[in-house]
């Protein structure tokens, strides 16, 4: 079937077709053209994220597209027993299986684990299954391991889970506070923005908070790098100092926030700076420089990533960004605000459709009785869930403990990916049953598949993304697949259709976004109308909820909330109305708590873990191209120096690196650890056994 397989370009040669890339969440634009060359994929010069430019891991996109590694037909069977079936076996399978479950056991006996690489009109659509008709909360996504923190913290702070500002604001910053984000290598586009306005504004300043001296480093005019864990004493402190020295916008403070007095009470030991100084490893000198940046410069901007998210005071790590804007009044306008980046290329989508466990969809709140009617009323379903579902790490728990008896696993690899691997192996082993959608047929999560179902790919797949600053672009596709490859969309409708459920009759995605879209509307309008709006939320695409299908195709690049007949909104907040029923945003009390996991005798080091600059995550797509292993052909293991001679270790060594929970064998390297913190080490590409980030680690050399 391999052999046979091909994928045949829908456009006539030389048409060219407008798209998304579908890495990270800075969303390019790409075009693609069949030419006597083959395909080509440059760089849209019309998106506004991008303006033409690609980064290496976009430049490449023509490598990753074939069918040498695709999964062309629906599998069923584990092992030596998996054998090719038809879709409406399949379908049939699991549409049997998910009955028997939900008559045996109850519905909270089947879970959904999907992805921030799902296009919005897929994600709309299990959400949609498990939400409404399963009715359970039940479904959670990689982006629990991403940027779930960001969100809770937007909620918190504003009320609503929005990034309120956009990319050009990088460009009219004055200053730029880069925490705990590599975004030289992982948001190349944006960093290549940023630094192009460096180059043009003498005035503009970029600061890196970080533990590691990294590539974003380089181009930095001040790097604090910080003991791992630490951000908030640091922006605690940075608040108080901002309170102390007179940089407090009062007048912002009394007519738009509450609960100032909170955060400042629990932060006073950081009024300290000498504390401060010596809780974050940082130098007095450096840390009054940043402080002082940040107090007398305007336009700041903070971006934060993985540093930030990826922690168990990842929420506190936010509000406590947040707290030092909403301060200074700095939250939203030309050139300011909080900035969380979201990793992969529609976490934001995600979020709008409320993928995560605890959130219901449309910015709707999974707990609120009205919020609930609202959606049940609208999808006319049998059921709603009511509570909080299980979020991912508690997900697998209760699938290795028996609770869960059927998993679907969508565009997403945990076996490699989630924090304790070994645990999600053993899980997924007993699990009674376990559905499988991935483009590729052998990941290292397809081994456990009962069902696997072939999924269309990057350039297949058609429909639509949200990247970091809340703009929705099409991906279009402009490769036909055989039929056997199917958008995830359709098959979870087949499911449902197959166990008799209504509402899921979608013939195309475009009928999905249009669903989608009316949804954001319902009990929602002005935010001057917000006293007799049922569910007032600033998501709203009012404007693109009757578009014609030739409209949707052609859909240009636009950022939400799009009300009829307004061109989509770059900046949200800036009258000053936040989502919260008082309209107010709220300072975040942050109490500076000792991170756990110190080190001790046995496990001395700190370990941090992520990414490389031309590999994505587990490799499954970018490591089909050539030209992206020559940056990096292996994992590495970062290492100071000092760390090194200590443990006898030169540079290019195989080191062992070994935590409580498991160890790898990496080469170790020194390259700008001379720059970073002793006593911590940083294994860089995703494919690792180790688990937890912040963990003891012991060094040795390996034959
Ligand atoms: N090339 C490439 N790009 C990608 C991806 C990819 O796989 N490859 N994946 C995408 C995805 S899904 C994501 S989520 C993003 C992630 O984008 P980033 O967040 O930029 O990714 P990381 O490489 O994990 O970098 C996090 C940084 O935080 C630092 N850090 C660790 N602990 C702390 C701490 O306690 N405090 C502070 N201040 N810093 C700390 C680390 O040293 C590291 O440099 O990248 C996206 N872009
Ligand atoms: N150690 C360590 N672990 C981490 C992190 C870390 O920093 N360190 N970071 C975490 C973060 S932020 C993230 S986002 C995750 C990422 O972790 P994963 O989501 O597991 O990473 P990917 O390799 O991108 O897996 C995506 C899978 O979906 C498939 N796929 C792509 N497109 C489609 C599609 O349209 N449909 C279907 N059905 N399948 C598709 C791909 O072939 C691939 O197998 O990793 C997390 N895990
Ligand atoms: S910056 Fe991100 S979205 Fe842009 S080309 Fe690179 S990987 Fe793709
Ligand atoms: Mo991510």
């Amino acid at each position: 079937m391999n052999q046979v397989a091909q994928l045949i370009p829908t456009i006539s040669n030389n048409e060219v077709v407008h798209s998304t890339c579908p890495y990270c969440g800075v969303g390019c634009g790409v075009t693609a053209q069949q030419t006597a060359k083959g395909l080509q994929v440059v760089g849209d010069e019309s998106h506004p994220a991008n303006r033409g430019k690609l980064c290496i891991k976009g430049s490449n996109l023509a490598d990753t597209v074939g069918m040498s590694h695709r999964l062309i037909a629906p599998q069923l069977g584990r092992g030596a027993a998996r054998k090719q079936a038809s879709w409406d076996q399949a379908t049939h399978l699991i549409a049997d299986k998910f009955r028997q479950c939900i008559d045996q056991y109850g519905r909270e006996s089947i879970a959904f684990y999907v992805s921030g690489q799902l296009l919005t009109e897929d994600y709309y659509v299990v959400n949609k299954f498990v939400k409404g008709y399963l009715g359970t909360g039940n479904i959670d996504t990689n982006s629990r391991l991403c940027m779930s923190s960001a969100v809770a913290a937007h909620k918190r702070a504003f009320g609503e889970d929005i990034v309120a500002g956009n990319y050009q604001d990088f460009e009219q910053a004055e200053l730029i506070v880069l925490v705990g984000s590599n975004t030289a290598w992982c948001h190349p586009i944006l960093f290549q923005r940023i630094m192009v306005a460096k180059a043009e504004n003498a005035n503009l300043k970029v600061v890196v908070i970080d533990p590691r001296f990294t590539a974003t480093c380089e181009q930095a005019d001040l790097h604090l790098p910080i003991l791992i864990g630490q951000d908030i004493c640091l922006f605690n402190g940075l608040l108080q100092y901002l309170n102390e020295q007179g940089y407090a916008d009062q007048a912002f403070i009394d007519a738009h926030t509450t609960q100032l007095d909170r955060a400042l009470d629990v932060s006073q030991a950081e009024q300290d700076l000498d504390f401060v100084a010596s809780e974050t490893g940082i130098a007095i000198e450096k840390l009054l420089e940043f402080y002082q940046l940040f107090a007398k410069t305007k336009k700041v901007i903070t971006l934060f990533s993985m540093g930030v998210n990826q922690s168990s005071q990842g929420t506190n790590k936010a509000n406590s960004i947040i707290n030092c804007h909403l301060l200074t009044g700095r939250v939203t306008g030309e050139g300011m605000g909080a900035f969380s980046m979201t990793g992969q290329p529609n976490a934001m989508g995600g979020r709008e459709v409320g993928g995560l466990a605890n959130m219901l969809a449309s910015h709707l709140d999974i707990d609120n009785p009205t919020h609930q009617q609202l959606v049940q009323d609208f999808w006319q379903s049998p059921h709603i869930a009511q509570k909080v579902g299980l979020k991912a790490v508690d997900m697998f728990e209760a699938v290795e403990a028996g609770k869960i008896k059927a998993i679907w696993i969508m565009a997403t690899n945990p076996v490699v990916s989630l924090p304790n691997s070994d645990q999600v192996k053993r899980a997924l082993e007993k699990c009674e049953f376990v559905v499988v959608s991935d483009v590729c047929k052998d990941t290292d999560t397809t081994d456990f598949a009962d069902v696997l179902l072939p999924a269309q790919a990057w350039g297949e797949k058609d429909g639509t993304v949200t990247n970091s600053e809340r703009r929705i672009s099409r991906q279009n596709a402009f490769l036909s697949v055989p039929e056997t490859i199917k958008a995830d969309w359709w098959a979870v409708s087949q499911v449902a259709q197959k166990l008799g459920w209504q509402g899921f009759d979608f013939n195309s995605n475009y009928q999905i976004f249009l669903e989608h879209a009316k949804l954001s509307t319902v009990g929602n309008g002005f935010a001057s109308e917000r006293d007799n709006l049922p569910a007032f939320r600033y998501f709203n695409l009012q404007g693109l909820s009757d578009i014609s299908q030739g409209e949707y195709n052609a859909l240009k690049p636009i950022q939400w909330p799009v009300y009829a007949d307004k061109p989509g909104t770059s900046r949200i907040y800036g009258d000053g109305i936040f989502s919260h029923t008082d309209s107010k945003a709220k300072f975040i009390a942050t109490p500076n708590v000792a991170p756990k996991n110190k080190p001790n005798a046995e496990y001395p080091l700190i370990l941090n873990t992520g990414r490389v600059r031309d590999q994505w995550h587990t490799m499954s797509r970018t490591g089909l191209s050539a030209n992206l292993s020559t940056h990096r052909s292996e994992p590495y293991c970062e290492i100071h120096p000092q760390d090194a001679l200590k443990f006898g270790i030169k540079e290019f060594d195989l080191v062992e690196v070994r935590s409580e929970w498991g160890r790898c064998v990496v080469r170790g390297q020194f390259i700008g650890m001379i720059k970073s913190l002793p006593m911590h080490v940083s294994v860089r590409w995703l494919i690792l056994w180790l688990m937890q980030f912040r963990v003891s680690l012991s060094l040795s050399i390996h034959q």
